[in-house]
């Protein structure tokens, strides 16, 4: 994968949105993400074939507009549908496993320190993501807010290795995350909640465009 397709990565399952998944996909395409995450999660989350079928409309739409399309956790939808990839955390299975059953597909894995970093590395991660950077009120099982710091130890050391910053990122504190050396910030709100989701993702992606 290219590091710029992290640029503005926009996750989501059908609970985050506010209209239709799929009216919400299009807006943030149209707006300019770099990359997209199926995460069907949380109450309401669907299951089983209406996951499924919710899944090909919106690879349909990320091909279509010539994005990746990364499932997050369902690695037998990711590989029954030939999505371009999974993001796992680090409670799902081993990164290395997933590695194998992806093949050429993009593998992202959530860490949270140096040591999940590296491990990543050596599994054959091809972007890591990390957080959460801010205060988030989407996910309740994170970690704690971790800020920059990390970012910029990773990059430190790796310079070249794809992050993404995740966890509370706003059009208002992107520019932070960027500047710490993230390749790009995934968002689920600031693009999901955003009274015009298209303008957020444009707005994003100046962000990002302003800090190279
Ligand atoms: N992992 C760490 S924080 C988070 C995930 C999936 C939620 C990010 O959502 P938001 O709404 O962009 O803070
Ligand atoms: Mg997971």
């Amino acid at each position: 994968m290219e590091k710029e397709q992290l640029a503005v990565y926009f996750i989501a399952g059908t609970p985050n949105c506010l209209t239709t998944i799929e009216e919400t996909l299009q807006a943030a395409i149209d707006g300019g993400i770099a990359m997209f995450q199926f995460r069907e999660k949380g109450e309401g989350a669907l299951t089983g074939e209406r996951k499924k079928q919710i899944a090909l409309r919106l690879q349909a739409k990320c091909k279509q507009a010539g994005i990746p399309f990364i499932i997050n956790d369902d690695i037998a939808l990711a590989i029954d549908i030939a999505a371009d990839g999974v993001h796992i955390g680090q409670e799902d299975e081993p990164a290395s496993v997933v590695r194998e059953k992806i093949k050429g597909g993009i593998v992202g894995v959530s860490v949270h320190t140096m040591d999940e970093f590296e491990k990543a590395i050596a599994d054959g991660a091809d972007y890591v993501g990390t957080g959460p950077i801010y205060v988030t009120a989407t996910k309740t099982d994170t970690r704690p807010v971790a800020g920059t710091t990390l970012i910029r130890k990773m990059k430190d050391k790796y310079p070249d290795f794809p992050i993404v910053g995740i966890g509370g990122i706003t059009i208002e504190n992107a520019e932070e995350v960027m500047k710490a050396g993230a390749d790009g910030v995934s968002v689920i709100t600031a693009i999901s909640h955003a009274k015009n989701p298209k303008q957020a993702a444009s707005q994003l992606k100046n962000v990002f465009s302003r800090t190279q």
